[in-house]
């Protein structure tokens, strides 16, 4: 396997960043995952639209213009002949000093990963998960903008240790207004009779690509797709429920806090909205050509 770290391609094992690098230090930078489906780079453009947004917020200068970083991923998915997986795209502050200033790091570090992922076993996506809420609640905007995808992931990832302790696959957050956000690495959607309802940007969300494309999903087959905020009540009296992101891809959820949704099986506009997406994965996105 061959990374590209500041576009060079180097083996894995030579693959190395600065313990100085603020990015292991304070969390600061920001990163995509992105999936590749038959040789298609799953909405790459969108991935790296959000990536420079993500920068722009945090103050970052990533020293590639888009269409160059386009090229960079393209590049690395070629060159491991990757026609199926996953691509974790990172960009750092760089290396700096001991303090957290930084105006120290002269320089940002980029390195691409093309490698594969499972998140959930596959008899998961046909039996549907059973998810918490937890109590550690979402980040609040004014501290930590949820919309940046910074490696910042301490906030999850303490969702993820009160799943994990419960025995439960996923956890869902709650925001500080007491409205629901979102999973610690998907967006989660209800179906009320006709409505798919997701939690809107404003209650501490990821701008989810895969939650994008759903919403342009619900409209094409004409369901009536709400934005809206959410309860824990909303939660469990939904017909249906699933979470989506680049790496579930769409899940059904069938129990919530031990509230049976859709009597404890995936519901049918969820099968259909998950054979939709399944097909657009392979229409969006770059196509990676490379000799065999
Ligand atoms: N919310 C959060 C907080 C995320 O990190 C999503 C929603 C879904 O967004 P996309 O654009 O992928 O539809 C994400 C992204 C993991 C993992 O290992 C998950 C993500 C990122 C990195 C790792 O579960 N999800």
């Amino acid at each position: 396997m061959l990374i590209n770290l500041n576009g060079n391609l180097v083996q894995k094992e030579d693959a190395k960043i600065s313990v100085f690098d603020h990015g292991l230090l304070y969390g600061d930078g920001v990163f995509e995952g992105i999936r590749i489906y038959s040789n298609n780079i799953f909405k790459l453009k969108e991935h790296i639209d959000r990536l420079y947004d993500s920068a722009k917020f945090i103050n970052l200068d990533i020293p590639l213009s888009k269409k160059e970083m386009i090229e960079e991923v393209v590049k690395t998915v070629a060159v491991n002949k990757l026609k199926d997986g996953y691509i974790r795209l990172v960009v750092t502050r760089g290396e700096g000093d001991l303090g957290l200033d930084p105006r120290k790091c002269k320089k940002a570090t980029y390195f691409i990963i093309a490698d594969k992922i499972v998140l959930y076993p596959d008899e998961f996506y046909k039996k549907g998960l059973s998810i918490i809420t937890v109590a550690t609640r979402r980040n609040v905007n004014e501290a930590l903008e949820p919309r940046v995808k910074s490696l910042n992931y301490l906030n999850n990832i303490l969702a993820k240790i009160e799943a994990n302790n419960a025995g439960s696959l996923e956890a869902i957050m709650i925001n500080q207004q007491g409205y629901v956000s979102e999973a610690t690495g998907d967006n989660i959607f209800i179906i009320k009779g006709n409505n798919l309802i997701t939690p809107s940007l404003f209650c501490g969300v990821l701008n989810g690509i895969t939650r994008a494309t759903v919403i342009e999903i619900g409209r094409k087959i004409k369901m009536n797709v709400l934005e809206n905020v959410l309860t824990r009540y909303d939660l469990y009296t939904a017909d249906e429920c699933f979470l989506t992101g680049t790496a579930a891809e769409v899940i059904p959820v069938v129990e919530i806090d031990t509230r049976k949704i859709n009597g404890g099986i995936p519901g049918t506009k969820t099968k259909v909205i998950m054979r939709e997406f399944k097909k657009l994965t392979k229409k969006i996105g770059v196509k990676v050509k490379y000799k065999t």
